[in-house]
């Protein structure tokens, strides 16, 4: 097998199965990453989220993770969308729009690119041992992969930016039991810019990265201890995640266009046609916990989970974010 063929069809596949880019990164340790996620972890940026420093080895090094891989493949699906919300409404970041979890999503789209690869080139390219698709849940850093693979740089907001798709992307990941012709980085393209650390209303980000403790979106997503009160007043209106950094990056406003992907909508046809885009500060004030696992079923809407969501408004109303 040619690597050039392997990674042409990899890269072909991966638009077939409607992902919107993909590139391939030789498997090897993340020697700098580690250090730099020692570090992190040692100045507690994590908070709550133990699972971050879990498996740190299997985190810094794929083929301790997956054995026998060798090449990263990463993929991204644009989840910019077409309409957003009221802006009166308490926000809901754009991840978490689709009435389908994109985790489910992108997970069937890995599913089908593996399947077109294993067809051509054999069932030993995977590694059937180990779990060897990742989107999100698993220890991967899957923005360094993205960005090893030619996807796009890691701006100062973290996050990583396509040319032509912008930051509003997943990344998804497969690992190959072959080497592959790989993908060159992109030079950053930041520069001088530092437009998402001005506008970060907590101050999570700076020239130093990310202190998680501080993000809106950990504060109202992962932050088991509740919202530290000092944040209350800074949240900006949002009550799931947070998009502040990336909406003020002028790459988004250059790049980020509405998606294709049916999959994405937000619309849940199972329930009346629901959609979060429709809900406002009284919609989520009344809503019983039995309507909200109803409406957000499939969604990651519901991984926050409805005590957590509630909390959360109920700290916006307190802060006057919204009318009674
Ligand atoms: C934990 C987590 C969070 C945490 C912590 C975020 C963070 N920056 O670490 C919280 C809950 C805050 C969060 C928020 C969000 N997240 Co999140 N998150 C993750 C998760 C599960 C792990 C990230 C992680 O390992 N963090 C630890 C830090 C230290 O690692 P890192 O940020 O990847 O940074 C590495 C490199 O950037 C590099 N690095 C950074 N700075 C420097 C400097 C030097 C000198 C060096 C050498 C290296 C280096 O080293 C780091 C370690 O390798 C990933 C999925 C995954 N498995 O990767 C999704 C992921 C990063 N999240 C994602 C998204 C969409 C978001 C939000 C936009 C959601 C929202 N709207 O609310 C926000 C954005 C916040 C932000 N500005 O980063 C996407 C990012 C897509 C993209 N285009 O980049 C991911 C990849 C999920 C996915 N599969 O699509 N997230
Ligand atoms: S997601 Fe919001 S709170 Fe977190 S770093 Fe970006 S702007 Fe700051
Ligand atoms: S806002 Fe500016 S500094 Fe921040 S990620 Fe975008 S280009 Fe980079």
């Amino acid at each position: 097998m040619q690597k050039i063929e392997l990674s042409s069809f990899v890269r072909q596949g991966a638009l077939e199965v409607g992902f919107d880019a993909c590139g391939l990164a030789k498997a090897e340790e993340l020697s700098e990453d580690a250090d730099y996620l020692k570090q992190w972890l040692t100045e507690e940026k994590h908070g709550d989220m133990y699972f971050l420093t879990q498996n740190f080895e299997k985190r810094t090094d794929p083929r301790k993770l997956v054995p026998g891989c060798k090449s990263v493949v990463a993929v991204l699906l644009n989840y910019f969308p077409a309409k957003v919300q009221n802006s009166t409404a308490p926000q809901i970041a754009k991840y978490a729009y689709s009435a389908v979890d994109y985790h489910f999503v992108i997970k069937e789209k890995l599913k089908q690119l593996e399947q077109k690869i294993t067809e051509k080139f054999g069932s030993e390219i995977v590694t059937t041992d180990f779990q060897h698709t990742f989107v999100d849940s698993a220890p991967v850093l899957e923005r360094r992969w993205a960005q090893r693979a030619g996807l796009g740089w890691i701006g100062k907001n973290m996050q990583l930016i396509n040319p032509g798709l912008g930051s509003f992307v997943f990344i998804g990941i497969l690992m190959l039991n072959a080497e592959a012709e790989y993908d060159e980085p992109i030079p950053n393209r930041c520069g001088t810019c530092s437009r998402c650390i001005d506008a970060c209303p907590t101050k999570a980000l700076d020239n130093t990265g990310l202190n998680a403790t501080k993000c809106i979106s950990y504060l109202t997503i992962e932050s088991k201890h509740g919202i530290n009160s000092q944040f209350n007043p800074l949240l900006s209106n949002y009550a799931l995640g947070c998009d502040i950094c990336g909406n003020v990056c002028p790459w988004n406003k250059k790049w980020a266009t509405a998606h294709q992907h049916n999959e994405l909508s937000p619309v849940n046809p199972d329930f009346e046609n629901e959609s979060v885009l429709d809900w406002n500060a009284e919609t989520w004030q009344q809503v019983s916990k039995e309507t909200f696992n109803r409406v957000f079923k499939n969604s990651a809407i519901k991984r926050a989970g409805y005590e957590k969501l509630k909390q959360n408004i109920e700290v916006l109303k307190n802060s006057g974010k919204f009318e009674q």
